[in-house]
């Protein structure tokens, strides 16, 4: 059985550490414990990471390829510069979930641009930690029509 995956970027490890007005209070540790239950709820297997270095987070949608059956991804900053991390992703052939715990388009303009959101099937953003649920929502959604 293939699993959902659950990939996030740079310092989403410092969340709810630092700037609580932009990103909320809660950690990701609550972010995966309410994409785990989801998902243990909807019948999927998920695999949760975090990392700070663009060429692991390459290397997790590549395994992905063979993995996974959707892809939900917290790219961080590398949203918005990855090139690499679109290309991986267009060699993806699932869902793939766009997931921002802040909204970017609300933000800075250097946030407006996003080379994620040209690969993925659709973004969730803005709703805090609980996007982390609404994105294995979507997912399972994606796949039940498939
Ligand atoms: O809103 C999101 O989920 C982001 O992907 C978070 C990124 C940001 O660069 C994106 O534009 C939107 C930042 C990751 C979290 O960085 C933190 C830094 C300090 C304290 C808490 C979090």
């Amino acid at each position: 059985m293939k699993s959902l995956y659950i990939l996030n970027g740079p310092n989403l490890n410092l969340l709810g550490v630092r700037e609580p007005e932009i990103y909320g209070r809660a950690s990701l540790a609550d972010a995966e414990r309410l994409a785990g239950e989801r998902a243990k709820a909807l019948g999927h297997a998920l695999v949760f990471r975090q990392s700070n270095h663009e060429g692991e987070i390459l290397d997790w949608i590549q395994e992905a390829r063979e993995k996974a059956s959707a892809i939900i991804l917290n790219a961080g900053a590398l949203t918005h510069t990855s090139l690499a991390i679109h290309d991986a992703l267009k060699a993806f052939a699932g869902p793939i979930i766009e997931l921002h715990v802040s909204n970017p388009a609300a933000r800075e303009d250097f946030r407006h641009v996003s080379f994620v959101a040209r690969a993925a099937t659709g973004t969730i953003c803005g709703f805090g930690v609980e996007g982390y649920a609404l994105a294995v929502d979507a997912a399972h959604k994606l796949l039940s029509s498939a």
